[in-house]
């Protein structure tokens, strides 16, 4: 390791002890930077790589809740104010039992960089909490949200930060969220996104992620001449993101042939189409059931227990969770001819497998870049909330499939090596962190 990411990384380790995901999201930054602010001494002056590493604000709270059998139950809620420097705070909040300070933190300090790249003026947030929604009613999951709001709502707004949704956080959750901030300060504004659309939302934010990861994937195969048509396509998730990749992989003709939940994975060769995927939505969004029904109900194989990165793809496409392709698993992909990583999830590579692909220089777009599109479309809900009008659905993906391009656009920019190689690693980091960069140094030592 270069001695001053080395240096660096032992101070933000000693800072934050125990945090292992934020550490290793920042060091992941950290590499890419350090080069670049040796080169731009400004950066260096006014300690910009240290204070971006440190959370503006961090509010942890009490949410005690009421279960249907009337026992009180206890969660802890967080959100991390990381970053206010081009806009308010921006970022998504994820309910599920391993949520801790480290996880939101690496998430926060993703969001700083990614929020960036997409151009529009949003800071860098995330929040949540360690409940966990499975097995819950909605009538639990409604005294939660509310309990979760009444001690949130003091800390967000509009023009302050702006949560939408995560991982165990989708409409309904956004629902209640956003009724309970209602009443308590009597103000219809677009504090959350991933709202109705009867009621704030915008078109397209639901399906914006896994669209924008599959633009961002189609973006960077033109580089090699290449298009999604007829390529084969691994996709672990079976949730909200997971989900819109796969509609957009299969409209652009490629083949999704996995699924996956916490549990296993289906595998389909003749591939998941539209019949098959309305099924998935509706197992997932509305009966909250397991992938395994999909084996049952088409008569495919069902994974116990594995992730789908064993199966021979052109293109892989992660969303579910952080760390969920590790060394081994990047090897067998590379050995099976996949030429294309586009993450959906946030981090889902571990460090050896993100070198095992930029060895491989493979196409390789990591999440803050890949899955930005979610949160751009956030920032178009918040402009049609100022606005107090909407955009149509073609208006809206059509700005989205240019953000996407954008951010492509950026990190060829900052990324593209001397024998041609485009690091989309070192692109995004640095392409993301120009702006904000500039921003705090124009605002002074705040
Ligand atoms: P959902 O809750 O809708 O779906 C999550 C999916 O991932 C489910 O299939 C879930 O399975 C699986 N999963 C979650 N945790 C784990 C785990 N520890 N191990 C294995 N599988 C797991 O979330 P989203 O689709 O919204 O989010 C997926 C990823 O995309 C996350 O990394 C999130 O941060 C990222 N992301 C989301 C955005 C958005 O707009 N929603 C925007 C940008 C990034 P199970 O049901 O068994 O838990
Ligand atoms: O990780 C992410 O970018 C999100 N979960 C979406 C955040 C948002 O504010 O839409």
């Amino acid at each position: 390791m270069d001695p001053k990411v080395q240096q660096f990384m032992a101070m933000i380790k000693a800072r934050n002890p125990g945090e292992n995901e934020f550490h290793q999201a920042v060091q992941e930054v950290a590499e890419s930077l350090i080069p670049f602010i040796e080169e731009n001494p400004k950066y260096k002056h006014a300690k910009i790589l240290e204070r971006i590493a440190e959370p503006e604000r961090t509010i942890i709270f009490r949410v005690p809740w009421l279960d249907d059998k009337g026992e009180v139950q206890i969660n802890r809620g967080f959100r991390i104010e990381m970053n206010s420097a081009i806009g308010p705070y921006k970022g998504g909040l994820r309910l599920h039992p391993t949520v801790n300070l480290g996880i939101l933190k690496f998430l926060a300090f993703e969001q700083v960089f990614k929020n960036s790249l997409t151009t529009l003026p949003m800071g860098g947030g995330k929040g949540g909490s360690d409940f966990d929604p499975k097995g819950k009613s909605d009538n639990e999951v409604m005294r939660f949200c509310q309990s979760f709001m009444s001690e949130l709502f003091r800390h967000i707004g509009a023009d302050t930060d702006v949560p939408a949704g995560d991982i165990g956080v989708g409409g309904r959750e956004i629902g209640f969220l956003f009724g309970q901030y209602k009443r308590l300060k009597n103000e219809f504004t677009g504090v959350l996104t991933g709202k109705g659309i009867e009621w704030g939302g915008s078109l397209i934010r639901p399906e914006a992620t896994g669209y924008g990861a599959t633009y961002f994937a189609e973006e960077m195969l033109s580089t090699r001449g290449e298009t999604m048509k007829g390529k084969v396509v691994c996709i672990s998730g079976s949730g909200n993101v997971a989900q819109y990749a796969t509609e957009k992989v299969v409209e652009l003709g490629g083949k999704v042939v996995t699924a996956s939940d916490s549990n296993g994975f289906i595998y389909d060769p003749k591939g998941i189409d539209c019949d098959k995927l309305k099924f998935i939505m509706d197992l997932k969004n509305v009966r909250r059931g397991r992938i395994k029904e999909y084996a049952d109900k088409f008569g495919v194989e069902y994974f116990e227990g594995k992730r789908p990165w064993i199966i021979k793809c052109d293109i892989a496409m992660p969303c579910a969770t952080q760390n969920e392709i590790n060394e081994e698993e990047a090897k067998l992909l590379i050995k099976n001819g996949c030429k294309c990583v586009s993450e959906g999830s946030n981090m889902p590579s571990t460090p050896e497998a993100v070198g095992v692909f930029l060895n491989a220089q493979i196409l390789y777009g990591p999440g803050k870049a890949a899955n930005a599109g979610g949160v751009a479309t956030s920032g178009l809900e918040m402009t049609q909330n100022s606005m107090r009008l909407p955009w149509s659905r073609e208006e809206v993906d059509e700005k989205l499939h240019t953000i996407m391009k954008n951010i492509h656009k950026t990190c060829v920019k900052y990324g593209t090596k001397e024998n041609g190689f485009i690091n989309y690693v070192d692109g995004a980091n640095i392409g993301g962190f120009v702006k904000v960069a500039n921003a705090m140094i124009a605002q002074g030592v705040v």
